[in-house]
């Protein structure tokens, strides 16, 4: 591993144990022969054996590229994320699920498309899912339609992994959720900083092990919907309050002049 990764990878594992073998593996395959990415797991206060599975596979010689953090007490997908993000030194960063509906090589894949963007330090690169159920992809549709036309921007299939990023951007996240509407908070940040924000297709396959916990299931998904919802509410709020704030000062800075010309 190099001193500083170009990227470092947070895998953030809630009760994760029965996938973690086969996501190491496939990260392995992913990254080759590279030497400076690094995969962050996040044991983010897993009640299985998580922690165990982990600390096994992570003695193992061949996968010195990863490495992990632990959350004592979860709380929340967010939570675990931003957790991993704080402790990890890679020049962009990146995160992802763990239980490889995204496959590895769709980060590498986003990574090598934020690089050749022509600002990659002020540009995200986020996936966007193919090959989904109709259903899903009319839910995500919809809750797309809602994010969108509130916060103005495009504000689709916004949980799609991976996100890829810069790690200058952390520096505007310290106000960001600890739940599932982390997705959507970084997209808005970046909007609002006026990135450039591109979209990779990735693959979305079926979670074969372990329980989906976020919107994989009806009950999951009205959950995700009601904290979407009410992230979007409060982005909204801080949007309108921030135009009012950069309303007043255009008025004020138009008026300063004709003081000063009325003084001389
Ligand atoms: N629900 C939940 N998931 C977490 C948490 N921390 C990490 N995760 C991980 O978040 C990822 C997405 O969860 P998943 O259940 O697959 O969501 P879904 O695909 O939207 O149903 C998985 O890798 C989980 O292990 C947490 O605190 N709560
Ligand atoms: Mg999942």
């Amino acid at each position: 591993m190099t001193l500083t990764p170009t990227l470092s990878i947070v895998v953030p594992c809630y009760n994760e144990s029965k996938n973690l073998d086969r996501l190491v593996s496939a990260f392995r395959c992913a990254i080759g022969s590279r030497q400076d990415i690094e995969l962050v797991l996040v044991d983010n206060g897993s009640k299985d054996d998580t922690a165990d599975v982990m600390g096994k596979l992570l003695t193992h010689p061949e996968n010195t590229f990863a490495r992990s953090v632990t959350v004592d007490v979860n709380q929340g997908y967010g939570y675990g994320i931003l957790f991993g993000l704080r402790k990890s030194h890679g020049e962009y960063l990146a995160w992802t699920h763990a239980d490889l509906q995204t496959p590895p090589e769709d980060v590498i894949r986003a990574l090598n498309c934020l690089i050749q963007m022509p600002d990659p330090s002020n540009s995200l690169v986020r996936g966007n899912r193919k090959g989904r159920p109709i259903f899903d992809q009319f839910f995500t549709s919809a809750m797309g339609w809602v994010a969108s036309a509130a916060l103005g921007g495009s504000y689709f299939d916004v949980n799609a992994q991976p996100k890829v990023f810069h790690h200058s951007l952390m520096q505007h996240m310290d106000e960001a959720p600890y739940d599932f509407t982390l997705d959507l908070y970084i997209l808005y940040v970046a909007s609002e900083l006026k990135m450039d924000i591109e979209l990779v297709d990735v693959r979305f396959d079926l979670r074969t092990e372990g329980e989906s916990k976020g919107g994989g299931t009806l009950l999951g998904k009205y959950r995700l919907c009601k904290r979407t919802f009410g992230q979007i509410w409060k982005l909204r709020k801080s949007l309108q309050q921030s135009q009012r704030v950069a309303s007043t000062k255009a008025v004020k800075a138009n008026e300063a002049p004709a003081k000063t010309r009325s003084a001389a």
